[in-house]
């Protein structure tokens, strides 16, 4: 069957890619980092068997064609960026596992209907411009121009930093697939939660994914002496700053599956003896149910306002991405327990706190994920860890579900 100890050495093999000395690895988009472990994908396809093209965003592609001419192609995906000092396994699990699934398909000359295709998706993440998914919205059909204007925190857009990549941002729509050629989404991720530790189980079925909403506040009062301006005729924005984000905080506890992060936070000018002029943080809200993130959104952008009216405060709030939760497909979950069970697993399922691409591919086809335990659901942190054999777990229910999808 799969070849486990394939899948961990490239695992470790990929990850000298934006390796950090103090463990972990910082792979930002459209970097020479990135560009090489792009490379390196490519180089597995090749030694897979498939036939590896870049599309117009940088998503690099392996095809292995089925047997019917023209069938839709079951598609497996993830991605190989990754957050500032995250772990090795977010991303290249599900990109390094596709690969073995069907390298293992061509060594045991397993013939399929369909076609299959893995992917390795540019800037899933979104560190660097604050918006993510670049290259399943652009297979999706969904990333325009406008999206490409984006900055990282040197004022570098996409756009820009798809030239000197040597991508032409006015060619993104070339990417972009027809949903007719698409039969479904797979993709194995690593939980990144506690809730299959807890339950002491390798694997896990995807009910479905939150969607994560990034909102940019900026908080604007007036700079003043730190010694010589009384407390009660500051225009200091930092204190309803502050009261917004515990406010935050309080608001989403009241939610089961609500989570809120404050995940940046800059103040100007920045003196130690300066009151300052402006704030600026953002804030990732997630929930399973859109109707309640809308619900917590509107409340806390209620308060905020308020407050900052009280206070005599500027509040600017700006969406940087608003991506829907979806569903994962019934059948596809039904393939994936099945899966599980003809390997002895238990089936569980669970939903997903993090984003992924298959979101993108909502209006597509049916997704389908599957999940591999995290150690102490450490993730987005260097201590990301999963076992050897759950990842041989996690990449052999792949197989199975794929096989049957594709068959
Ligand atoms: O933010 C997320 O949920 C994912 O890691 N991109
Ligand atoms: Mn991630
Ligand atoms: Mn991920």
């Amino acid at each position: 069957m799969i070849n486990q100890e394939r899948v961990w050495n490239r695992l470790f093999e990929l990850s000298q890619f934006g390796k950090q000395e103090r463990g972990g690895v910082t792979r930002i988009s459209f970097t020479d980092e990135e560009r090489k472990a792009k490379d390196l994908i490519a180089l597995y396809m090749k030694e897979a068997g498939f036939v590896v093209t870049e599309d117009a965003v940088g998503n690099v592609i392996g095809r292995k064609e089925g047997r019917i001419e023209g069938a839709p192609a079951v598609i497996i995906g993830s991605h190989i960026d990754s957050v500032p000092h995250g772990g090795i396994f977010d991303g290249p699990l599900g990109v390094i596992a596709g690969i073995e699934v069907v390298q293992t398909i061509v060594e045991q000359e397993i013939e399929t209907d369909h076609p299959i295709e893995v992917i390795a998706f540019t800037d899933e993440e979104g560190s660097r411009f604050r918006f993510g998914m670049i290259g399943s919205r652009a297979i999706a059909g969904t990333l325009n121009k406008e999206h490409l204007q984006n900055k990282d925190q040197n004022g570098v857009t996409i756009a820009q930093a798809m030239k000197e990549m040597g991508l032409d941002p006015n060619k993104i729509l070339d990417a972009a697939r027809d949903p007719g050629t698409i039969k479904g989404y797979v993709e194995l991720h690593i939980e990144q939660g506690k809730v299959l530790e807890n339950h002491h189980l390798s694997v896990g079925v995807v009910s479905g994914i939150a969607g994560p909403l990034w909102t940019k506040w900026v908080l604007t009062g007036e700079a003043g002496h730190a010694g010589a301006t009384p407390m009660g005729i500051r225009k200091d924005p930092l204190i309803p700053a502050a009261a917004i984000i515990q406010y935050i905080e309080t608001e989403t506890k009241k939610y089961p599956n609500a989570v809120a992060t404050i995940g940046q936070i800059s103040v100007k000018p920045g003196g130690v003896n300066v009151i300052p002029s402006q704030v600026e943080f953002t804030l990732d809200l997630r929930d399973i149910d859109e109707e309640v993130r809308n619900k917590i959104e509107h409340t806390i952008v209620s308060y905020a306002r308020q407050i900052c009216e009280e206070r005599k405060i500027e509040v600017d709030i700006s969406t940087l991405q608003r991506v829907t939760p979806v569903p994962c497909s019934k059948e596809i979950r039904q393939v994936i327990e099945n899966s599980c069970k003809e390997i002895g697993l238990e089936t569980f399922t669970l939903p997903s706190g993090a984003g992924h691409d298959g979101m993108q591919f909502k209006d597509f086809c049916p997704i389908g994920m599957i999940f591999i335990q995290s150690k102490n659901g450490i993730s987005h942190n260097p201590d990301e860890w999963s076992s050897k054999e759950d990842c041989g777990r996690g990449t052999t229910v792949l197989y199975k579900t794929v096989l049957e999808l594709a068959k």
